[in-house]
């Protein structure tokens, strides 16, 4: 079998991720292997990708049940302000030219108004720009228990990430691990019991998440 007859193949691309600002949103159930996946994803995002760590957004939620539902409004909320800052930058610059426009041209004699610097361009400290994110990664662990829930959980949770994805038209990583029992959870977060650990899926994740991040589609 060769390297990548099984599982992900990089992507050939170069991929520069420092302008990136990535939303990871993770439940709190199984919390130790849900923790590692996160780290997986993060570093593979700032050590393979340049994403800068101030960048990367982190929002818990109690359960996998909850993520599609906090996704979606923080991603709403992130566009909502992005626009907000547009408009306010917009109306400045208009308040600006006004202010310009309607000022006394200053001669020698002009000691004051003309020359200084209107309120609505000086002074103030400079905004950190909080853009909109260009993709969100929805980390969480279901484990089968003896009830029906785990199917249910699972049903909703991968519909909902889906449907986020494509209504909000920002890319949804799907990093929810479906397992049977424990050993298989463990083995998918770089945990697993034997000499081989296993593979962290938040790595997979991450290099997604710029990938599409990135992509022009
Ligand atoms: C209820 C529940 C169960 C049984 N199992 C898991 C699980 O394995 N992983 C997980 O992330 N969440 C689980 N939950 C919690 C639900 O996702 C959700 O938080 C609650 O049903 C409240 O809506």
């Amino acid at each position: 079998m060769t390297d990548f007859a099984k599982g992900l193949k990089a992507s050939d691309a170069t991929i520069d991720g420092s302008n990136l600002r990535i939303l990871i949103v993770h439940g709190r159930w199984n919390a130790a292997i849900v923790d590692a996946l996160v780290t997986g994803a993060k570093d593979t995002m700032t050590q393979r990708y340049g994403v800068q760590s101030q960048n990367i957004i982190v929002q818990s939620v109690p359960g996998a049940y909850e993520l599609p539902f906090a996704a979606q409004r923080l991603i709403q909320q992130s566009q909502q302000r992005s626009q907000d800052l547009i408009a306010n930058v917009t109306d400045s610059m208009a308040n600006l030219m006004d202010d310009l426009m309607s000022s006394p041209k200053p001669t020698a004699t002009t000691t004051g108004s003309a020359a200084t610097p209107s309120s609505s361009s000086g002074g103030a400290a400079p905004r950190k720009l909080q853009g909109p994110f260009d993709a969100v990664i929805c980390i969480g662990v279901l484990i089968k228990g003896s009830t029906m829930h785990f199917e249910y959980i699972c049903e909703a949770v991968s519909h909902g990430i889906t449907r986020v994805g494509l209504d909000t038209g920002v890319p949804v990583i799907f990093g929810v691990l479906t397992c049977l029992d424990d050993d298989q959870a463990l083995e998918r977060a770089a945990l697993g019991k034997g000499a081989d650990k296993g593979h962290n899926h938040g790595e997979d994740w991450g290099a997604a998440a710029v990938e599409m991040a990135t992509l022009k589609l």
